[in-house]
């Protein structure tokens, strides 16, 4: 599928060449989150078929409401141009219509933000019918808001004869025509979602308990699904490989039930209207008895990773489902001895990291570590979480 997003295509035969920018807001925190969400917004360049060629990070109280950077910054990017020969600059925010118009005028390269980059990758990725519909219903409710950018620029030049009529006509009949889409996507995905609530309501009848896997992108999740469940779901050391959710059913070791599910993984400054577009996701997680919220302890903003996914839950509304905390990747910490067995692993770490909290489990899910005990732990949530109030 072909992302429709003006200026988002990135793919060509030779790689486009990627300039990251990003603001950082002047103050104690220094440039140390920028830096980690600029690093992360090279993964994503990277995962949709860019070159990074070079970053900027400027510091400042508040971007400019026109151009974005400052005007001394605007300057330096547009004289590297011809040095560092990019294409492409990718800025690590929303854009409003008018920075982005502007940095374009200016630049003379297309200008694109972290959102259209990350529907851009959505849209390579989705593999079902209801996952191409929701990413595309997703790139319309982004450009709706970003079509008045592409006329207004002949207002400027002065309004009057010859400006105001026929571009604010095409306006008006380019927003009519997306505002239709828009509403015919939404019913298709109505007709794809009657399914799955017809699906859902039998498994509700049969009482098994949802298991939701839950967690930042690239961490492990569907690692640890295919290893809980034996299935074979697409695995890949790039963000976004999971768009759609699966469900499996698994025996724990008291010889209970549950069906697990793998979902679609998160990332700060997720815009909630892609959060919205992921009905799929969202409803999975809403039907869950517990969360499964796998962290990747080897990055070294877990931290970060781990209080964004809480975040995004919170404002879900899932505030009130118990969340299981697996602390993945353990294998690839140093002081591991590689003809360690699980519980080995397990204990020299738990020793060593006392902020585990009982709900938490260390584990590595390409090795096999610490699912028996993850899986007592899931059994005893389930029994506590059943318990009438
Ligand atoms: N060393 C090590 N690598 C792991 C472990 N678990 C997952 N990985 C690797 O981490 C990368 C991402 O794994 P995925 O299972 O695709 O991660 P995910 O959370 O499903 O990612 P998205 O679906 O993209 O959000 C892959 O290269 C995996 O092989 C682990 O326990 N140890
Ligand atoms: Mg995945």
């Amino acid at each position: 599928m072909r992302s429709i997003i003006r200026g988002t295509i990135l793919t060509q035969t030779s790689p486009e060449r990627a300039f990251l920018v990003s603001v950082a807001a002047k103050g104690s925190a220094g440039k140390g989150p920028a830096e980690a969400s600029i690093n992360e917004l090279t993964q994503l360049a990277h995962t949709a078929g860019a070159k990074v060629v070079g970053k900027l990070i400027q510091q400042l109280h508040a971007p400019s409401r026109t151009h974005y950077l400052g005007k001394g910054k605007l300057d330096e990017l547009s004289s590297l141009k011809d040095s560092i020969n990019y294409n492409v600059v990718i800025f690590d925010d929303e854009l409003s219509p008018v920075q982005q118009r502007n940095l374009e005028d200016t630049l003379k390269v297309k200008v694109i933000d972290r959102t259209a980059l990350i529907l851009d990758i959505f849209a390579r990725r989705a593999r079902t019918h209801e996952g191409q519909l929701q990413v595309e219903l997703a790139q319309h409710q982004y450009l709706l808001p970003r079509l008045a950018g592409q006329w207004s620029h002949l207002e400027r030049l002065g309004g009057g004869i010859g400006t105001r009529g026929p571009g604010e006509s095409q306006l008006e009949t380019d927003r009519r025509l997306i505002r239709q889409k828009i509403h015919h996507l939404k019913s298709q995905i109505e007709d794809v979602r009657k399914h799955r609530v017809l699906y859902r309501q039998k498994r509700r009848k049969s009482g098994i308990p949802v298991v939701a896997i839950v967690g930042y992108t690239n961490t492990g999740k569907s690692t640890l699904f295919n290893a809980l469940s034996h299935a074979d779901v697409f695995v890949e050391d790039k963000l976004f490989a999971t768009l759609d959710p699966t469900t499996r059913r698994l025996t724990l070791p008291d010889k209970s039930e549950v069906l697990i599910t793998d979902t679609v993984g998160f990332i700060r400054k997720l815009p909630t209207t892609i959060v919205n577009a992921f009905r799929a996701t969202l409803e999975e997680l809403a039907e869950a008895s517990v969360f499964l919220h796998v962290v990747d302890l080897t990055s070294h903003d877990a931290p970060e990773q781990c209080q964004t996914v809480e975040d995004i839950l919170a404002d879900l509304g899932f505030t009130d489902k118990p969340i299981i905390t697996a602390l993945n990747k353990i294998d690839l910490l140093s002081g591991i001895d590689p003809t360690w067995k699980e519980e080995e692993a397990i204990n020299h770490f738990s020793d060593q990291c006392d902020r585990v909290k009982k709900t938490t489990v260390l584990i590595s899910a390409t090795k096999k570590w610490g699912l028996t005990k993850l899986q007592k732990l899931i059994t005893h949530m389930l029994t506590k979480s059943a318990q009438p109030v």
